[in-house]
């Protein structure tokens, strides 16, 4: 029988993780879908970096080598968080407030992982930086495509020309990956799935996880 969790629970901030290549687009259609069963019509879709106007600019500042000049590591992650900010405040909150729910390709916790454990920035100033421009806003769920570098920079690859953070080593992706992992292993709000089997899989596991989470979000009667 179907149920439908719209009517008896609210609108929730989902987002989906990990490394280029570890399939987050397709993993949105399953989440979509996932949704859609349950009723739910009022999705707002949103990428970080970008997402306004303004992030879609510092997006190309970010991702682009526009201008000739380094880019420092406290810059990016500021730039980030800029970007990040004005997501947050002019999109995902006003979507939220009106009952939509929302689903991000991408958020902090890809700071988390590419500038603290990626660039080694350190993860206090980080999370301090989070505090003070985000406060108490976390997403209600995270769900992190876990991959190994080497495959998802593959299926990056095929798609074409590499990014400016795309074309990091692989040591860099490496140390992503594993604060991506030690974050996820002790925040309850992040499901971890395994992204290096085939996408019907992949694709079963996420439908799967998500409808035991959405499940336990269903208020009991008293
Ligand atoms: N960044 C950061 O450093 N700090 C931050 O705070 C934030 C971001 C927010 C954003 O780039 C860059 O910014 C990113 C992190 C950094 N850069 N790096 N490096 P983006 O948004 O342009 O790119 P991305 O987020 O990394 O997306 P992506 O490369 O498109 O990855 P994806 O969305 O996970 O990949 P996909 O398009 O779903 O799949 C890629 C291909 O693999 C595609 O052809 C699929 O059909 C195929 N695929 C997917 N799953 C499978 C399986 N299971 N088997 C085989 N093939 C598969």
């Amino acid at each position: 029988m179907k149920n439908n969790y719209e009517l008896t629970m609210n609108n929730k901030f989902i987002v989906i993780e990990g490394l280029e290549g570890a399939g987050k687009t397709s993993a949105i259609a399953q989440v979509v879908d996932v949704l859609h069963y349950q009723g739910v019509r009022d999705i707002v879709f949103t990428r970080e970096p970008g997402g306004t106007p303004l992030a879609e600019v510092l997006r190309r500042l970010i991702k682009t080598k526009l201008i000739d000049e380094p880019v420092t590591d406290c810059a990016e992650l500021l730039l980030l968080y800029a970007a990040r900010v004005q997501l947050v405040e002019l999109v995902i909150k006003p979507a939220l407030a009106r009952g939509a729910w929302v689903i991000s390709d991408r958020h902090d916790l890809s700071s988390q992982a590419y500038q603290g454990g990626g660039r080694g920035i350190d993860k206090h100033l980080i999370t301090s930086l989070r505090d003070a421009v985000l406060g108490n806003f976390y997403p209600d769920l995270t769900l992190y495509l876990d991959i190994p570098p080497a495959v998802g920079l593959a299926r990056a690859c095929e798609r074409g020309k590499l990014d400016r953070l795309e074309l990091e080593s692989i040591a860099f992706f490496d140390r992503t990956r594993e604060r991506y992992q030690a974050l996820a292993a002790v925040d309850e709000r992040i499901i971890t799935i395994d992204a290096n089997k085939p996408q019907s899989i992949v694709s079963s596991a996420i439908r799967e996880r998500l409808t035991q989470w959405l499940r336990a979000q269903v208020p009991t009667t008293p």
